[in-house]
């Protein structure tokens, strides 16, 4: 078998492991692909998370339901044990910090975990609030840190609505933020209209609009 060809082997099988709940597969799947080199961020996203986008297909179409779900996202945190040790960090004179969670109401954890390892990967200090966060939480602990960026992660419809108000607690802080907005349901247009400072579609966006928006402000 071709180097490529045993690449996309293993990028598959990652995939199917997670839709299959097969926590032992991933993990072997996982010391592979560091072993044959597969970079890091490959095997996440086009491995275990494109698992888990399918393990949604079979709960929209009703063939998987919410143990298999959970089961599954948990097949996906044992890769993840595995493979964010490895991501490269890079190393900055000062880190920037980010506080990150996911709004009240939401425990879909998965993406933002995603993009908590890239922005530790990138050498951000992040603060993780975790989910289901108390919006008033926001405020305290940016009353507390004074991150560079808060970001907030929403998953559904419903959830996303709690962004606005969490954005106008967080600009009654002495240190204002950056405020940086993602998940499934939002768009740009939403994060403007919700006076959110930037929007990432993904875990990779969401690093590189964060230094973005950082790009005038002194280290
Ligand atoms: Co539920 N769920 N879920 N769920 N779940 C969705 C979101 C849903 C779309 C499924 C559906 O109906 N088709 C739907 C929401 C519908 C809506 O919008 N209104 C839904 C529902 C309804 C629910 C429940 C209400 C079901 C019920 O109980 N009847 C319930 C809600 C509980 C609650 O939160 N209060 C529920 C529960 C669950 C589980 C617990 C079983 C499980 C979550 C496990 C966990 O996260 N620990 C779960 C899952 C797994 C899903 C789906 C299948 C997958 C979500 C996921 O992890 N995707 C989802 C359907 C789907 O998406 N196909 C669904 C993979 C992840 C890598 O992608 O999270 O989009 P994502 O993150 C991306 C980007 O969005 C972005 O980067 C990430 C990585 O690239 N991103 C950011 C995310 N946050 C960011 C922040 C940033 C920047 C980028 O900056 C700060």
């Amino acid at each position: 078998m071709s180097g490529a060809s045993e690449k996309q082997e293993i990028l598959r099988g990652l995939s199917e492991a997670v839709v299959e709940m097969d926590d032992q597969g991933v993990v072997d799947l996982c010391k592979e692909a560091l072993e044959k080199g597969i970079d890091v961020y490959t095997a996440i996203s086009e491995g275990l998370t494109k698992g888990m986008k399918r393990a949604g297909e079979l709960y929209n179409k009703g063939e998987y339901f919410i143990p298999e779900l959970i089961l599954c996202s948990d097949v996906l945190y044992a890769g993840l044990d595995i493979l964010t040790p490895h991501l490269q960090t890079s190393k900055k004179a000062r880190k920037r910090k980010i506080i990150i969670g996911v709004v009240e109401g939401d425990v879909h954890d998965i993406g933002k975990n995603l993009v908590k390892a890239m922005f530790t990967a990138a050498g951000w200090e992040v603060d993780d609030l975790g989910s289901d966060v108390k919006l008033e939480m926001f405020g305290d602990e940016q009353r507390k840190v004074q991150a560079d960026v808060v970001g907030l992660s929403a998953l559904m419809t419903t959830s996303m609505l709690a962004i606005p108000t969490a954005t106008k607690i967080l600009r009654r802080s002495k240190s204002v933020p950056f405020i940086l907005v993602g998940g499934a349901p939002l768009s740009e247009q939403i994060a403007k209209q919700y006076q959110a400072d930037g929007y990432a579609a993904d875990a990779v966006k969401a690093t590189a609009v964060a230094e973005e928006l950082l790009r005038d402000k002194p280290e």
